[in-house]
């Protein structure tokens, strides 16, 4: 088996534990009787990370609650394809879910990149106050206008760290000309461009090799993925940078949404957002202990100042240029959460 057959052959194997471990629990429910709606929900995460195990504990909830009627079907670790294949899925409705990072969901609503600006949130208080509240209503608002629907709460990516395989990142200065993969979306180039560093834009479902081949020195992700998608196998240093907070929105295709019975529509609406608070925890615990866990796997970190990151944001006119794009009265609900940002 070649490495992508391989990797095809892990991920499928890893879809169908996951999509087959509702009948194995309920077996008279899910396999007796048909299902009237069977819906695809897709993402680019392992099988072990939190949202894929929250992710199954709603459909087993909506399959009990629907008294069978919603088979949810769960397609994980970029079995449909990179996020740019499973955006252009979910709008043409070829699948009819997908949990999205804001900043990649910002190709197709600009607006919806805003929580990655650099350094906006302090702690993860200021995150669920601003998420839950008035950016996170703007956000929804704006993704209901391009034929997808957002559920209620974001579910937590995390605050990213850099890692690289060459060099511990201290200062901007070892960020100058620095090779790192970046997700697909223009807020992310742009934020380490003014950094000085030198971004590729590579899908998640490329990073493991792109990083074992060196196709780039260095990536940045939460150490809930450094750790799941067992990053560390192909990183040695971890800075902890905590740059930005990255989440995912829950997204629907609209028209299969409003074509459900809205008692389906409130009975799956209740379980997604409550596995996604419930992620959000498990995510939390996980950062808590994570930093020893990757260190006995031969991660070494640092903790980086970041006064001289946010400098060097300003001084680029990083804050100005996305104050301007994203425009005043969204920049406004965004610093009523963070305080001043530029
Ligand atoms: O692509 C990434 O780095 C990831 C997994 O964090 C996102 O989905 C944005």
């Amino acid at each position: 088996m070649n490495s992508k057959s391989r990797r095809h052959f892990i991920q499928s194997v890893g879809a169908a534990s996951v999509a087959t471990a509702g009948s194995v629990l309920l077996p008279g429910l899910a396999v007796a009787q048909q299902a009237e709606f069977t819906l695809k929900y897709a993402n680019n995460l392992p099988v072990t990370h939190p949202m894929n195990a929250r992710a199954k504990e709603a459909a087993d909830a909506i399959r009990r609650d629907t008294k069978g009627r919603v088979d949810l079907q769960i397609f994980p670790n970029g079995q449909m394809g990179s996020d740019t294949d499973m955006l252009s899925q979910v709008r043409s409705g070829a699948i009819d879910f997908f949990t999205l990072s804001g900043l990649i969901l910002a190709t197709l609503v600009p607006v919806a990149s805003i929580n990655g600006v650099g350094f906006a949130f302090k702690d993860y208080n200021q995150v669920w106050a601003a998420m839950d509240g008035d950016v996170g209503k703007y956000v929804r608002e704006q993704i209901s206008k391009s034929g997808l629907v957002a559920m209620e709460k974001i579910w937590d990516n995390g605050f990213r760290h850099v890692t690289t395989s060459t060099k511990p990142i201290n200062t901007p200065a070892d960020l100058q000309n620095f090779k790192i993969r970046v997700p697909v979306s223009p807020l992310w180039t742009s934020m380490f461009k003014a950094l000085g560093a030198a971004p590729a834009s590579i899908n998640f479902n490329e990073v493991y090799s792109a990083l074992q081949t060196k196709v780039v020195e260095g990536q940045e992700n939460p150490l809930a993925l450094i750790e799941t998608a067992r990053l560390y196998e192909v990183q040695k240093f971890c800075s902890l940078t905590g740059h930005m907070w990255d989440g995912f929105w829950f997204l629907a295709n609209a028209k299969m949404w409003n074509r459900l019975p809205k008692d389906i529509q409130e009975i799956m609406a209740r379980h997604i957002n409550a596995a996604g608070v419930a992620e959000r925890e498990d995510v939390a615990k996980l950062n808590a202990r994570l930093e020893a866990d990757l260190k006995a796997k031969g991660l070494t970190f640092n903790h980086p100042d970041t006064a001289p990151f946010r400098i060097a944001l300003q001084k680029s006119g990083f804050y100005a240029e996305w104050h301007k794009k994203y425009g005043d009265d969204v920049w406004a609900l965004l610093e009523k959460y963070t305080g001043k940002l530029s």
